[in-house]
């Protein structure tokens, strides 16, 4: 299923799903991306959707195309480009929209999406029972165990299924449970309530009107990616996690034209999508 924006022909292609919380940090950023350093530096990728909810991720074409099978990806095959990782598509945006990255935060702004990243997304997205990645990882192997499966892609599946693998063998190397990836979350968080003190003052009065690092500086990548993370807290049932002021900057962001282009008012997550579709039926 493709879905295209009305860009003109483009070299670039966005693999992206809207229930995708890296994908929703790569479209949001480029909504707020402001101007190229020139027009041959600019990036306005055709949007391409891929179902992860129906397995669309794991499909001999997609795997081709990206032997991870998640999303996003940004791909340019004329231009040699080909970036399977949202933090990696960011810094390629960065190095094109200067208003990004403005030099006087660039250190800030490169350490703290970095400290955002290690965060387990899937961990204060998803419950226990909803079991997200072990189905990700039993569809695969699914594939893989149908007789008419090729040699050849059972052996992409075989890169994916131990993508997951590891991923799974961090989480536990590292002992994290739901607890300590929300005590990340709130630490990561609460160094965004000092920015937008230090900035302010601590008043209250503008929060709501301006960007992480002042209305003047405007959004910056960093800015693009907290209210994506924002959004996927409250969606989790985690406002509790979220400082007061970090909710008030957050808010108005998440009822911008930008943000509704890309959700279509639809919650970040499958489920609660899901459920609000079962609740509209009835
Ligand atoms: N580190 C990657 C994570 C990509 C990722 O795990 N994407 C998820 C959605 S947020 C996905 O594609 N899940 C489907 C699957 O793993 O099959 C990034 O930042 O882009």
């Amino acid at each position: 299923m493709a879905q295209t924006n009305d860009s003109k022909a483009s070299p670039y292609e966005l693999y992206y799903n809207p229930f995708s919380i890296c994908s929703l940090m790569v479209l949001y950023t480029l909504r707020v991306k402001g101007e190229p350093k020139s027009a041959a530096d600019a990036v306005d990728p055709e949007e391409r959707f891929i179902d992860i909810y129906t397995g669309e991720q794991m499909t001999e074409s997609y795997l081709e195309k990206h032997p991870k099978g998640t999303v996003p990806a940004l791909l340019a095959p004329s231009l040699g480009v080909k970036l399977i990782d949202s933090t990696d598509i960011t810094k390629y945006l960065c190095d094109r929209y200067p208003s990004l990255v403005p030099a006087a935060h660039k250190q800030t702004i490169e350490s703290l999406l970095e400290e955002l990243h290690e965060i387990s997304y899937v961990t204060i997205s998803f419950k226990p029972e909803d079991r997200r990645t072990e189905g990700v990882m039993e569809a695969v192997r699914e594939i893989m165990a149908q007789p008419d499966t090729s040699p050849r892609y059972r052996e992409m599946l075989q890169v994916k299924l131990d993508g997951h693998q590891k991923r799974l063998q961090t989480f536990q190397d590292k002992n994290q449970s739901v607890a300590s990836v929300e005590a990340d979350s709130r630490r990561y968080l609460e160094k965004i309530s000092q920015l937008l003190c230090s900035k302010h003052g601590g008043g209250q009065e503008h929060q709501e009107q301006t960007w992480i690092f002042g209305d003047e500086v405007g959004p910056t990548a960093l800015d693009a990616h907290t209210v994506v993370f924002i959004a996927r807290l409250l969606d989790a049932e985690r406002a509790h996690l979220i400082p007061e002021d970090v909710l008030r900057y957050g808010k108005p962001k998440l009822e911008s034209d930008a943000w509704l282009g890309i959700t279509k008012g639809n919650p970040t997550l499958h489920t609660l999508w899901e459920k609000h579709q079962g609740q509209q039926k009835k």
